[in-house]
């Protein structure tokens, strides 16, 4: 009885398959459910995003009245009516053209920044951890995500297109008051209009759709620079290729990034352990070969 059924469920699973398979060739489109080509979703976000750039303004004259009032916080409205007459966002953009990966072939895709106030501080490296507050949106106006009170944000974790254009901006000054707080001045603000592969792309992410691009206004109050795997290199050091990205080298092919990874050659002995035995300030290089210790499985005493 029991191996009836099974038999009976057998044929039952191989006629489903059968007569389905047949029935739905014509029609079946799975186009749908496959990541879409880099290439041809960064033009389709760059007409979104210069489309928006050309129909919205920000609020340009508050920072030229007030170029010392840092309580002015960035907007963007539509040019329309009353404010027709305002200059687009397009005429004050910058842009980079910023790599990504997909099937082994880098893939260029358009940034679009704004640099309000530059800042008088330093400039991050894209994998440092900063201090901001910001305002993320959708060309369609919907804020995705919002903080007023500034907060740490360790850019090596936050989307490709905030890392780099935050690179834009500088940090600022601050004073400590007599109750503890911070107040900050001389600091970097600016807008960046990110497609949506250097965003979360085919994820749907806290109400941000699929293939969205992103819109950020951003204050960049402080920096720190940060050690990830604590080996005794900055993160920003592990840019091996040099290529300006950290999270894209791994020595040793572990699939754990250098930045994240205390052994960076695999050879059994920490980094922090192989940088600079004689202690003399200059990364070793034992052999003369030109790769440093570190970074070379050969060397691991
Ligand atoms: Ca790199
Ligand atoms: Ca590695
Ligand atoms: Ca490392
Ligand atoms: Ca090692």
């Amino acid at each position: 009885m029991k191996l009836l059924n099974i038999l009976l469920l057998n044929m039952f699973l191989i006629l489903t398959i059968i007569c389905c398979s047949d029935d739905d060739d014509d029609d079946y489109d799975d186009s749908a459910f496959l990541i879409r080509d880099a290439s041809v979703q960064g033009a389709a976000d760059d007409e979104i995003l210069k489309s928006y750039l050309e129909t919205h303004f920000y609020n340009y004259d508050d920072f030229n009245q007030s170029p010392g009032d840092y309580s002015i916080s960035i907007k963007l409205d539509t040019i329309e009516g009353s404010n027709s007459n305002k200059i687009p966002l397009i005429n004050f953009v910058e842009e980079k053209e910023i790599p990504i990966r997909q099937d082994g072939v880098d893939i260029p895709q358009k940034l679009y920044y704004i640099v309000i106030r530059e800042g008088k501080g330093s400039t991050p490296y894209n994998v440092d951890s900063t201090f901001v507050s910001y305002k993320g949106q959708l060309t369609n106006g919907f804020i995705f995500d919002q903080r007023d009170v500034p907060i740490w944000f360790d850019l090596a974790k936050v989307v490709k297109g905030f890392r780099m254009g935050i690179t834009s901006l500088k940090s600022g000054t601050f004073d400590i008051n007599s109750n503890g707080t911070y107040d900050f001045s001389n600091y970097g603000q600016g807008l960046f209009f990110i497609p949506s592969a250097l965003g979360y792309y085919n994820n749907s992410v806290g109400g941000i759709p699929e293939y969205s691009p992103l819109i950020f206004s951003v204050n960049f109050y402080t920096l720190s620079t940060t050690d990830h795997d604590s080996d005794g290199l900055d993160s920003y050091m592990e840019d091996i290729d040099e290529d300006g990205d950290p999270l894209n080298d791994d020595s040793d092919q572990d699939g754990a990034p250098n930045l994240y990874d205390p052994d960076d050659d695999n050879d059994g002995v920490f980094t922090i352990n192989e940088l600079d035995k004689n202690g003399d300030g200059i990364i070793d290089d034992s052999d003369g070969d030109g790769t440093p210790d570190y970074l070379d499985p050969n060397i691991s005493n």
